[in-house]
């Protein structure tokens, strides 16, 4: 059961949405990558490695929308076209330590402000050229330090080819950990295993943040990026709760009015 949840965190997430706040303080911006165009950076997000945004490959069709996007390994050790990032290059980028013996890999990050309680779900598919010989290439995703491993390629079925690449199935990723009230670092990402060779390809669609606890919206700001289902109150949630959800309300009313 949740309580005493900080009131100045609500507060401020209220007023800067309200405010039509970007960059830091804002819910995910560009979910579902449809403002990215082939070969261009994506905006909203930062990258480091290799990765882009397109409309379709093969079978793989975005999830949402019309485009989605890539993250890339090397298809060998210290290839220069297309590189991906060095290990210590990627770490310090998602601000966490794999605990895996990797030698490049590529990731996107965001950080952004959570208004709500929320789950963060997002579709992912797999790509690789050399299954068997090319290591166990792992795909990831790190909240606020904590990573989550999501995909290991032994583990995965291939159920598809376009291009050289053997596919899986779209598939979706729930992190197992609630995004509580207040401002989170995400990065999504892929690394090259084993000897460092083989190529393997992470394709990425359709973040959603789900509200979770409670009515009212996580999203609002992103277009497709607040599902929200809303579920009745409870006698779970404290006064100091409720007290809080009236302020926001109320702020954000006075935001509303004075604009
Ligand atoms: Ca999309
Ligand atoms: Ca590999």
């Amino acid at each position: 059961m949740k309580s005493c949840r900080p009131v100045w965190m609500a507060v401020l997430g209220a007023v800067l949405l309200a405010a039509g706040a970007s960059d830091a303080f804002a819910v995910i911006a560009n979910p579902s990558f449809e403002q990215g165009k082939k070969k261009k950076k994506v905006p909203d997000w930062d990258m480091v490695g290799s990765g882009n945004a397109l409309k379709k490959f093969g079978p793989v069709v975005p999830t949402d929308g019309k485009r989605q996007v890539t993250l890339r390994t090397n298809q060998k050790v210290n290839q220069r076209k297309k590189k991906a990032a060095d290990i210590e290059t990627l770490e310090q980028f998602i601000g966490a330590t794999l605990s895996v013996d990797a030698f490049d890999g590529s990731a996107y990050k965001q950080t952004f402000f959570v208004e709500q309680d929320s789950e963060l779900s997002f579709d992912w598919t797999f790509g690789n050229n050399v299954k068997g010989q090319g290591g166990n290439d792992v795909a990831f995703a790190v909240l606020d330090g904590e990573v989550y491993i999501f995909a290991e390629l032994d583990d995965l079925v291939f159920v598809n080819r376009h291009k050289k690449l053997q596919l899986t199935e779209t598939q979706t990723f729930t992190l197992p950990e609630i995004l509580e009230i207040g401002e989170h670092t995400l990065s999504i990402g892929i690394v090259n295993m084993g000897t460092g060779t083989g190529r393997s390809v992470l394709f990425l669609d359709n973040l959603i943040l789900t509200a979770v606890n409670g009515g009212g919206g996580a999203g609002g700001a992103g277009g497709g990026n607040s599902a929200v289902n809303p579920e009745p109150l409870t006698a779970g949630l404290t006064m100091m709760s409720l007290g809080a959800m009236a302020l926001t309300i109320r702020r954000r009313r006075h935001a509303v009015q004075a604009q």
